[in-house]
């Protein structure tokens, strides 16, 4: 969680410098929702992303460095800096991509699901969305298949109340997304998204499910981004109020203090992990920088297979 942190305030640094090109979603604050859903997962099951990707990335292992490389459009990254932010994948971590379209990863999810269950694996997919895409026409097409044909998928819902300036209770009658879940068969489970630990017992149930072939769940994850929806925006809709008690609810202090009442860490091992972290993301920085830009006339290789 620390690392997807001290990852995205670089970013946001780098931003600033104008060494980004496009824009920019940040994952701070949802961190506990990827590093608890990834904590289940093996190398070989898939994930399906969004816009606001680079946190499910890291939390499915992929390199700091390349992941930072690919963001600054560099020739290093994962899609040669073709792709950017929003266009990161990597088959070999099961990364499948992530995606500017709106809700559209979860139906690319359900056909990772089906492709699992022809082949007769015991993989699992999940698919990261937002409160914003579950109102799509693919939310509803894509679970109700994955949930007719029982496939191995976990739909993980990151509720951060807003859909860029769209507050939830603006565009939906009802409170919970999982309640949803009830329309298709399958299980919905609300969960703090903050507390990194609920979500890893909430997706080790589901994950074990699709693994036993009992299908789909519906997992939904209560959370707040730390920063606007993208680039720069102040947030200025969001009532003050509101986002300092999310604030208060920060993911990484809650483990925090959790590992130290525990005394499954000590103050100084903690510091170590920091020193660690900070180390490991200065160095993607240095990296991605210090690496080349592709070539105008790489511009349309990789484009056609
Ligand atoms: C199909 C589609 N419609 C609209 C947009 C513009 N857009 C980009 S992000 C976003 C909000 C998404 O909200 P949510 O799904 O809650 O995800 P969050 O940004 O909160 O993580 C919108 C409307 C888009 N990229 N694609
Ligand atoms: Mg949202």
């Amino acid at each position: 969680m620390l690392e997807i942190r001290l990852f995205e305030e670089k970013v946001y640094e780098l931003y600033g410098q104008n060494l980004v090109p496009g824009t920019i979603h940040l994952y701070a604050g949802e961190e506990a929702v990827a590093v608890g859903v990834c904590s289940n997962l093996r190398k070989d099951d898939y994930i399906v992303s969004t816009h606001r990707g680079h946190g499910h990335c890291i939390a499915k292992g992929a390199r700091l460095d390349k992941t930072m490389a690919e963001i600054l459009g560099k020739k290093t990254g994962y899609c040669k800096g073709k792709g950017g932010s929003m266009h990161i994948a990597d088959f070999s971590i099961g990364m499948l991509g992530a995606t500017a379209v709106v809700g559209a990863g979860i139906p690319i999810a359900t056909g990772a699901g089906l492709s699992i269950k022809l082949r007769g694996t015991d993989q699992v997919a999940v698919c990261f969305f937002g409160d914003g895409a579950s109102n799509q026409g693919t939310f509803h097409e894509a679970i109700n298949l994955a949930a007719v044909w029982r496939l191995p998928v976990v739909f993980v819902c990151e509720n951060n109340l807003y859909a860029m300036g769209t507050r939830q209770s603006q565009v939906m009658l009802i409170e919970n997304v999982a309640d949803r879940a009830q329309a298709y068969g399958i299980p919905g489970v609300i969960v703090d998204g903050n507390d990194v630990l609920a979500v890893y017992e909430a997706a080790n149930d589901a994950v074990r499910r699709a693994r036993e072939g009992k299908g789909p769940t519906l997992i939904e994850c209560k959370t707040y981004r730390h920063k606007g929806h993208s680039r720069v925006d102040p947030a200025t809709y969001r009532p003050k109020a509101e986002a300092a008690e999310w604030l208060k609810r920060d993911p990484i202090v809650k483990l925090k203090t959790h590992l130290l009442q525990t005394h499954t860490l000590s103050e100084g091992e903690i510091k170590n992990i920091e020193i660690e972290v900070t180390e490991a993301v200065d160095a993607a920085v240095k990296f991605a920088v210090e690496s080349p830009y592709p070539a105008p006339e790489e511009a349309l290789e990789d484009v056609y297979a």
